[in-house]
């Protein structure tokens, strides 16, 4: 099982600092050393620790993302930027459910005004903007603002149970964090189109075929793929990865004149760092690169 490979996970620092970006006053948690979240368990993983994990942990409500579950995921993904020894970092839930949406009754009462004062859910954004590589182990249901979760890491890995799907049309409403801008471009106008008219769900196996899924794997071996799959992008220059994310995230957001000329500057950069010449120098003399991150 996938728990076996999970080592206990000690904070170090910047805990107390995540103290004030706590959500409401039920969910405000002391974020010291050894922190005790509530709707999420963190750990590392991998031969060498260098994988964080965070299992989101709402079982009762399939893990739908109420504001407190979200905070706490922001504040274990700055958790994991700050330590150095972890190179990448997967994002999972149970196998019943990756997570089944935001919060509906959370939001249920809400208004147009209330929404745009608050700047409704807008502490969504930290998972894109995360720096180091992230990778979404989705079982089960990944629907809604789940779905949209699971776009918003790097890499999605499917277990053979799991469903997608935006079925916000069915309860009067429309995806808020990226199903309509992010779906089309993972699987194309026509598909997205049909998943967020209908509400449809489609399953591992068909998102898999149209480019959602990266790849699917039996259901109690996902989370040891994906760590797997962290311990190798671990394996290589934190900060050339850093530069590689950055470079294929520039495709969704420039012209491809635009991306080419980034990533051609990024890849002359790439000559002021001591792993690039470590990584040359290490082909040349046949042994393996010993990276620095610098
Ligand atoms: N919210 C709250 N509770 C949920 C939930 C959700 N999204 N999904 C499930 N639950 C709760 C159920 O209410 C139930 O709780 P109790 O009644 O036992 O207290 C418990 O989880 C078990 O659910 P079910 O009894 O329904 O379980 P089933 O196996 O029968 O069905 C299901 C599983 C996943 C098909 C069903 O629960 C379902 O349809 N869930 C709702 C899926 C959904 O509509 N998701 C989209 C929600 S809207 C934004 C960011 C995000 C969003 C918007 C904006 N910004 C950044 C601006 C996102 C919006 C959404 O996701």
């Amino acid at each position: 099982m996938a728990a076996r490979s999970l080592t206990k996970f000690v904070f170090s620092k910047n805990s107390a600092n995540l103290v004030k970006n706590a959500c409401s006053a039920q969910n405000v948690r002391l974020f010291s050393a050894q922190a005790n979240y509530e709707f999420i368990k963190v750990s590392k993983a991998g031969a060498k620790n260098n994988v964080g994990v965070i299992t989101l942990n709402r079982p009762k409500a399939l893990n739908a993302l109420c504001n407190g579950l979200m905070t706490e995921l922001s504040n274990a993904l700055v958790e994991f930027e700050g330590d150095g020894s972890v190179g990448a970092i997967v994002i999972t839930g149970s196998e019943k459910a990756f997570a089944a949406g935001a919060d509906i009754k959370e939001m249920q009462n809400n208004t147009f005004a209330k929404n745009v004062s608050a700047n409704f859910l807008e502490h969504w954004n930290k998972v894109a903007r995360t720096y180091k590589p992230v990778i979404a182990a989705v079982n089960g249901y990944a629907l809604g603002g789940g779905c949209e979760l699971a776009m918003m890491c790097d890499i999605i890995y499917a277990g053979e149970n799991a469903k997608f799907g935006q079925p916000e049309i069915l309860i009067g409403t429309i995806p808020g964090a990226g199903g309509t801008q992010r779906l089309p471009r993972y699987v194309g106008k026509s598909k997205a189109m049909e998943i967020v008219l209908t509400g449809n769900q489609v399953n591992a196996q068909e998102a898999e075929k149209m480019g959602l899924a990266a790849k699917v794997f039996p259901a109690d071996k996902l989370v040891d793929e994906a760590v797997k799959l962290g311990e190798k992008i671990s394996a290589n220059s934190q900060l050339i990865v850093k530069l590689a994310k950055e470079s294929v995230n520039a495709a969704f957001e420039t012209t491809l004149a635009q991306g080419l000329l980034f990533e051609k500057r990024l890849f002359h950069a790439t000559f002021a760092t001591k792993d690039r010449q470590e990584g040359m120098t290490a082909f040349v003399e046949k042994r393996p690169p010993n990276f620095t991150n610098e």
